[in-house]
């Protein structure tokens, strides 16, 4: 059940490891009973860091687990022996998380254009042992340090998908089975509205080596913004999209003509933000074989001041020049801006 498994926020606690603290301890041999200092160095704690995953589009994993330590290094030793470094604690996460520091709400990385490893804690220094303590005026030397403590913090993590085009619409307008005539996704599909509960991402692929991440997302109805339906709270999984695709369907159950569902769309994405509102929309009028007539398209198109890609899932119609119209769309347009601080 994808619905269940799905999670886009996570705040989890992390700590970097302490260093170990360093040895007191003095050579013995059988011809040398006061023999010099030989006590090694505290190893370096453990960092904490954070890798993106391209396998995960979820935050799920961190649903039942809240505590992550990284581990602490060991104390030093005789014989000039340097303790173990602490066990690095790796998290995984999907590209496209922004990771915020929850005390101060400030930004500390998105996995995301190219980032794809960022340590965000450090582990505490090893302390030094009696060995490096040692001089011409003091040759036994007593003195060490402790390691150096490792570092807490809380983390904020938010998924924003990373896609290249985002599929909007209201609910049954026909996103889903969209995704899967164009991509090798499998979202559910039927009659009703609200089947799609969670994003999901489909890729095309156009050979040799060109792709489009497809998103498709929960249906808009109004008041989307205010929180009815599934409220808005997953166009966030569009922000980094560089085009949108708006669909809707011929005719609708609920009888608001085909401009009236766009502005209604389009009203709910100018509430949610610049973000959105700003971004390149191509309208697309779907189920195309249930024959709606060139002239009620035309007047349509000429109400809205726009004019629609054709498609239909079911006959494939239309689909091949989507493709292109969407291929050749994107490689003008510029990479989505990434979160500002
Ligand atoms: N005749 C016809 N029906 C279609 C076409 N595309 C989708 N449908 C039907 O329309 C209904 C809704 O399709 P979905 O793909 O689930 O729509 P959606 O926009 O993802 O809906 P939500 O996830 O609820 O927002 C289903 O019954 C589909 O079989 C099409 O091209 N032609
Ligand atoms: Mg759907």
């Amino acid at each position: 059940m994808p619905a269940i498994m799905f999670l886009d926020e996570a705040r989890i606690k992390v700590a970097s490891g302490n260093g170990g603290r360093g040895s007191v301890s003095f050579r013995r041999e059988k011809f040398a009973p006061f023999g010099g200092p030989d006590g090694g160095n505290g190893g370096k704690g453990g960092d904490v860091i954070l890798v993106a995953d391209s396998s995960l589009n979820t935050l799920y994993h961190l649903k039942f687990r809240r505590h992550f330590a990284a581990g602490h290094g060991d104390a030093g030793r005789g014989k000039d022996c340097s303790g173990k470094a602490g066990e690095d604690l790796v998290i995984r996460l999907p590209p496209g998380t922004v990771a915020r520091d929850v005390a101060s709400g400030e930004l500390i990385v998105e996995l995301a254009n190219g980032v794809e490893r960022w340590t965000v804690l450090q582990g505490g220094r090893g302390g030094r042992g009696n060995a490096r303590f040692k001089s011409s005026t003091h040759q036994t030397p007593r003195e060490y340090e402790p390691g150096g403590e490792g570092a807490h913090l809380e983390l904020a993590l938010t998924l924003k998908l990373i896609a290249d085009v985002g599929l909007l619409g209201m609910p049954n307008a026909g996103k889903s089975s969209l995704l899967r005539s164009v991509s090798n996704a499998r979202p559910e599909v039927a009659d009703y509205p609200f089947t799609t509960l969670t994003p999901h991402l489909g890729v095309h692929a156009f050979p040799p080596n060109t792709q489009i991440v497809f998103a498709d997302i929960p249906g808009l109805i109004e008041g989307a913004s205010e929180g009815k339906g599934l409220g808005t709270r997953f166009l966030r999984h569009i922000e980094r999209t560089r085009l949108l695709l708006h669909l809707v369907e011929p005719y609708d159950p609920g009888g608001l003509s085909v401009p009236e569902r766009v502005r209604l769309v389009r009203h709910e994405l100018q509430s949610y933000g610049p973000e959105l509102s700003g971004k390149t929309e191509l309208l697309v009028l779907t189920k195309m074989d249930l024959g709606p007539k060139q002239e009620e398209i035309s007047a349509w198109e000429k109400e809205i001041g726009a004019e629609f890609l054709r498609v239909s899932a079911v006959s494939g119609a239309g689909l091949p020049e989507m493709l292109k119209t969407v291929q050749h769309a994107l490689a003008d347009l510029e990479p989505a801006r990434l979160e500002t601080p």
